[in-house]
């Protein structure tokens, strides 16, 4: 007997059906961030990036070129298994032949390429509006600005972001998860927290305001609770998000690492899906104030993965990655990320679910305890190693990995 077959036995004297779980795993798709493979700084205005987020680090072998991305990310798809999405911020427009467009004048024409290597790749795309690292950031402030040439600028730049969306949409046939995150704040104390919160609340109605079709483009608002420089005020508090995108019936993003260090997304998830028809996520891991480290198979990522496998919401969450570290090699960092997310939604899909709901129903909570600290022994390896396997995936990247950093990366 292999050691899968082992395992599926195992498991299957719990009540896991491992079979049913690896068909669901492979058909969840993942939304892979470009952005941690040139430390979040794009092509098109290049200036360094600012916002409230930054990149620590200089690990020799960043991407630089499209085509270095491309095969960057061409790398990471091929270490990583299941069903996958690119997400593309607009910074990432490629421009042909010298022509030079700025954010609020952007066109699908300038994501062409990235049109060609989705769809050559079966892949549908999501998108962002990049509201920062441009000169026309003033004063760390957007769509919230007093200035209306600069929130008339980001508000266009909103809108050109939402005709591209819909334009992936259309050419690729699966919907783009739009997501709009400002980072503009103050880095002391305000004495008006109103106004900037009406300005930005006014700016997303005028985006918003262009027609779209809801069910090609799913527009999403990411809430934080402090950046880098603007650490006493957000714009994009949570609660002006969550209320904003209630009213108007977009979607609600959720990045675990943008709330007060004890607060946990995976307990709100069950409240988001109560009210809401799809909730997305960025899926990053928080060390004490950043939040942006790669992703591991820690407690709150296999916690998020649990909430929404037993809330039976696969195809009700986005599930995209957002972190970058420029301290390591990118590839290996990418990878690393992806797969833990994709662990914890194994490890979830492994539980027996059922069974420990009934317990809880029941208040059977000494079982349960026991039950749930049982799992955390369960030969999930063996099981993994077997999707892997199925998906053509090798389980040793490492070494792919350091290869590619020789022939390839350290060549730049
Ligand atoms: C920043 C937000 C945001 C960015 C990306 C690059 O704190 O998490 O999602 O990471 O848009
Ligand atoms: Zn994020």
């Amino acid at each position: 007997m292999s050691r899968f077959d082992e395992a599926k036995a195992i498991y299957s004297k719990i009540g896991v059906d491992v079979e049913k779980a690896l068909n669901t795993l492979k058909d969840v798709p993942v939304a892979i961030h470009c952005w941690q493979g040139d430390d979040v700084v794009g092509f098109d205005s290049r200036e360094s990036l600012s916002g409230g987020i930054q990149t620590t680090g200089n690990y020799p072998g960043k991407a630089t070129t499209p085509e270095e991305l491309i095969a960057d990310l061409d790398k990471v798809l091929a270490l990583t298994p299941g069903k996958k999405k690119l997400n593309l911020h607009a910074c990432y427009a490629i421009f042909e032949d010298g022509e030079f467009a700025d954010r609020d004048a952007l066109q699908p024409k300038h994501f062409d390429r990235w049109l060609k290597f989705a769809k050559e790749r079966g892949m549908g795309i999501d998108f962002n509006p990049t509201f920062f690292s441009h000169a026309m950031v003033k004063d760390n402030l957007t769509l919230s600005s007093p200035d209306e040439n600069v929130r008339k600028f980001w508000v266009e730049h909103g809108k050109r972001c939402l005709e591209i969306s819909q334009y992936f949409a259309e050419e690729t046939g699966i919907p783009c998860v739009m997501n709009i995150w400002i980072p503009d704040g103050y880095k002391d104390i305000p004495a008006d927290r109103f106004a900037p919160r009406a300005r930005f609340k006014k700016s997303l109605d005028e985006i918003l305001s262009i027609p779209y079709d809801k069910s090609k483009v799913f527009v999403c608002l990411e809430s934080k609770v402090f950046g880098i420089g603007v650490e006493s005020y957000t714009v994009g508090s949570a609660e002006f998000c969550l209320n904003y995108v209630t009213q108007k019936g977009i979607t609600p993003l959720m990045d675990n690492g943008h709330y007060h260090p004890t607060e946990v997304v995976s307990d709100k998830l069950s409240s988001m899906l109560l009210f809401h028809d799809k909730v997305a996520l960025h899926v990053t891991r928080g060390v004490r104030w950043d939040s942006d480290h790669v992703v591991l198979l820690d407690d709150e990522t296999k916690e998020i993965a649990k909430e929404i496998v037993r809330n039976d919401a696969l195809d009700r969450v986005f599930i995209a990655t957002d972190y970058f570290d420029a301290s390591i090699n990118r590839i290996s960092a990418w990878v690393t990320g992806v797969r833990s997310v994709q662990k914890a939604l194994l490890m979830a899909l492994l539980e027996p679910s059922a069974e420990m709901k009934k317990l809880q129903e029941e208040n059977r909570l000494t079982e349960l305890m026991v039950m749930l600290e049982d799992q955390k022994t369960m030969p999930f390896g063996d099981i993994w190693a077997e999707y892997l396997k199925r998906e053509n995936v090798k389980e040793d990247y490492i070494s792919e990995v350091l290869a590619y950093e020789k022939e390839v990366l350290s060549k730049r």
